[in-house]
């Protein structure tokens, strides 16, 4: 039972949000952790952090940036050069918009991290599971995986996208003994609002106001929840929410 400490945990936006905590979480249980994001001052604190709980690698780059994300992998020191478990979490919301007056910039980023990233990393790592008949492979959707709500379509897309590449991999990988599941939060209070709007933090904040968000944390407890099951439990797909959010855009405020 537990997690197999051979082998290496591979999060990507490990420096934020649910990603950080979900390293904190895996560090804590002694879990050898490859931890990826684009901000090197945040990787070598989250090492620093961590470091007294189980060995830290950090890698900086960009999911959305092909031949980095292979250079990156590829990189990888032996001792950290099995992965075991692959958290493909990075990927964010920019803007909030009609359809008909969406920044194309704005498309572009959603569907490069949460979209392109999220294969470029997997098409690195899958074939070393593959070869050994072994891994696990958890996405961080989103609730805009199951539903779509006003001004959110290309995010949402993103993330549809997300839940139709986690039940691909599942099939495909399935004669291989490799779990693929997939969590699908509702409302996290992480930096998640400040991305999507751009650092207007009144709007941000406005988003949680009189909820009870879930917390980083309480999501990376699940994650880890589904990382150790027994071996022939796979966890395929998981929608969390707070107890005050009843749907993508029905929520109960105090
Ligand atoms: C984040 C949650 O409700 O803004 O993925 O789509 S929501």
């Amino acid at each position: 039972k537990g997690v197999d400490k051979d082998l290496t945990a591979f999060i990507t936006g490990a420096t934020s949000g649910i990603g950080r905590a979900t390293a904190q979480v895996f560090a804590r249980q002694g879990i050898r952790l490859v931890l990826c994001g684009r901000r090197q001052e945040r990787l070598e604190n989250l090492k620093l952090e961590l470091s007294g709980f189980t060995d830290v690698h950090v890698l900086q780059f960009d999911v959305s940036n092909r031949d980095d994300v292979f250079e990156a992998v590829n990189s990888l020191p032996e001792r950290f050069s099995e992965i075991g478990i692959l958290i493909n979490n990075a990927g964010n919301a920019h803007g909030l918009d009609p359809i008909q007056e969406g920044d194309v910039d704005d498309w572009d980023a959603m569907i490069d991290s949460n979209v392109k990233g999220l294969l470029y990393v997997s098409r690195a790592i899958l074939p070393q599971m593959v070869r050994r008949k072994r891994g696990h492979v958890i996405h961080v959707g989103s609730i805009a995986a199951k539903e779509v709500y006003a001004n959110g379509g290309v995010y949402c897309a993103s993330k549809h996208a997300v839940d139709a590449i986690s039940k691909g991999m599942r099939i495909d990988l399935n004669a291989y003994g490799i779990r693929v599941g997939a969590i699908h939060p509702g409302m996290v209070e992480t930096e998640f609002s400040r991305v999507r709007f751009k650092g207007d933090t009144e709007r941000a904040d406005a988003v949680y106001s009189g909820i009870e968000a879930l917390t980083a944390e309480d999501v990376a407890e699940i994650i880890y929840f589904m990382v150790s099951r027994p071996p022939h439990v796979n966890i395929a797909d998981l929608l969390v929410l707070p107890l005050a959010q009843a749907s993508a855009s029905v929520t109960h405020r105090e």
